[in-house]
């Protein structure tokens, strides 16, 4: 009898330790990236945009409203995501490409991934992650000599199908048709109504959705899985079922449709160029730019579809009770405003994005966060959401206190190009070029960035530049 409660008692505890690590098993992390995608989506207030799938998400999760990218372009920002730092290169050269995480990274400062990897993650990156989709480089982008982010991932996947290689797919349109390096070859957008028709994204997805299941179902480590969807990158393809949803919308108004005045970050539009426009003048034919802004918004369907995929999975195997969901934008896209087609300038049109962070413990979910807050931010909220210890070197801060609540207040952001370096408070941005030209536009005022201000106030470009220089200088 004293033996029978002896193994009882000791038949409890073990139930008891069983269940308690059970519940401290560490959280997984999905990461979705989307390309190239603005925050015109209907949750953060873009009511002509159709995005169920991501509305959803931020519904259950924290959408941060005024999140801006360190880098407006595909490459640097995704190496600040990835790095958690601004750069190797703090005060002038600080334009970096992706491959640049190869020469910058050493045993010290291991990227966001591997920092996952040392600390018992299996981690694993499908589709565009870092800059080229599937993390190689060479001239098809799939040479395994040629590693983007060396140690980062177990598995780093890009099934590219009839596109090839890597390089077809980023450019790809419907059923593995590839840019050529000609001009004008490929047509700008495309919306196909062919049931059979595959994009890209499709190849990707049905990957990501294999992984979930093996990451799920084969090991018992927690899983940080990244997957990159291409869609709305340039070209505009997508199925004609997206671009149905726009034939009777109304887009609002460009607000900046002129080229600005004075030196800025404008530039002629050169990605867009590459393709072939049917000899249309795309900054003043307005029925043109209209169509190329329901195109662009039908990828964003596109997209959004995909990311629903996503989240279906995920709750079919049960992981999502358990796992983290991070929806990033690597950088926005002037869709006409300011006479730009494309990224690549400091105005917050390029460099505001989607962010939606979830966690299966939301306090106050949907509710959205106003704050400033930069991608940067990222790594150092996934440590402190996983328990995982912060990581010295990275330059964020963390967004624990604004997944807890909203209305707290955010801080300022830095972004940068090759010649420029911009900082954005709530009422102001600065753009400083570096020849010292500066531009100075405040969003409280009715221009907004229509009129550079700089010249009104030099105290304020004086306090903004020396925030500037301490931020990006801070060294941990
Ligand atoms: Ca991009």
């Amino acid at each position: 009898m004293k033996n029978r409660s002896f193994i009882f008692i000791i038949s409890l505890l073990i139930i008891g330790v069983n269940a308690n690590a059970q519940s401290e098993k560490p959280k997984n992390i999905l990461l979705i990236c989307i390309d190239d995608l603005r925050p015109e989506l209907a949750s953060f207030g873009a009511e002509h945009i159709h995005s169920p799938n991501i509305d959803q998400l931020a519904k259950k999760g924290r959408p941060f409203l005024n999140h801006f990218v360190n880098a407006p372009s595909c490459g640097p920002s995704r190496y600040t995501l990835l790095t958690g730092t601004y750069g190797p290169a703090r005060n002038d050269a600080l334009f970096q490409r992706a491959t640049l995480i190869t020469k910058a990274h050493t045993n010290q400062r291991p990227t966001m991934p591997e920092w996952f990897k040392k600390h018992g993650y299996t981690t694993v990156s499908v589709g565009k992650v870092s800059h080229h989709p599937g993390g190689l480089g060479g001239a098809d982008w799939n040479d395994e000599q040629v590693i983007e982010i060396p140690n980062a991932w177990h598995r780093n996947l890009m099934p590219v199908g009839p596109w090839q290689h890597p390089r077809g797919a980023m450019h790809g349109l419907a059923n593995g048709s590839i840019r050529s390096k000609e001009k004008g070859t490929m047509d700008v957008y495309e919306a196909r109504a062919d049931k059979g028709d595959t994009y890209p994204d499709d190849l990707i997805i049905e990957q990501a959705l294999i992984e979930l299941e093996t990451l799920t179902t084969t090991s018992d480590n927690p899983f940080f899985l990244a997957v990159g969807i291409i869609k709305p990158h340039l070209p505009f393809g997508s199925p004609k079922k997206y671009l149905d949803l726009y034939e009777d919308s109304v887009f609002p108004e460009n607000p900046y449709p002129n080229k600005p005045q004075g030196k800025s970050t404008w530039h002629p539009s050169g990605e867009m160029m590459q393709y072939n426009l049917w000899e249309k003048d795309v900054f003043n034919d307005t029925d043109f730019a209209l169509e190329l802004r329901k195109y662009y918004a039908a990828c964003v369907s596109y997209a959004d579809a995909q990311v629903g995929r996503i989240l279906k999975k995920l709750k079919e195997t049960g992981a999502n009770k358990n796992t983290i969901v991070v929806l990033w934008g690597d950088h926005g896209w002037n869709l006409g405003e300011h006479g730009i087609w494309g990224k690549h300038n400091l105005f917050d049109v390029a460099l505001k994005s989607p962010l939606i962070i979830y966690t299966p413990t939301m306090e106050q979910p949907g509710k959205k966060a106003t704050g400033i807050v930069e991608t940067l931010d990222i790594f150092p909220t996934l440590c402190d959401l996983t328990g995982l210890p912060k990581a010295e070197f990275s330059q964020g801060s963390s967004l624990i206190a604004m997944l807890e609540n909203p209305l707290q207040s955010g801080h300022a952001a830095v972004s940068y190009l090759q010649n420029a370096q911009s900082i954005r408070v709530p009422r102001y941005r600065l753009i400083a070029h570096d020849n010292e030209y500066m531009e100075l536009y405040d969003y409280e005022s009715d221009e907004k960035e229509k009129r550079n201000i700089a010249n009104e106030h030099p105290e304020k470009i004086a306090e903004l530049k020396l925030l500037l220089r301490a931020k990006i200088n801070q060294v941990r």
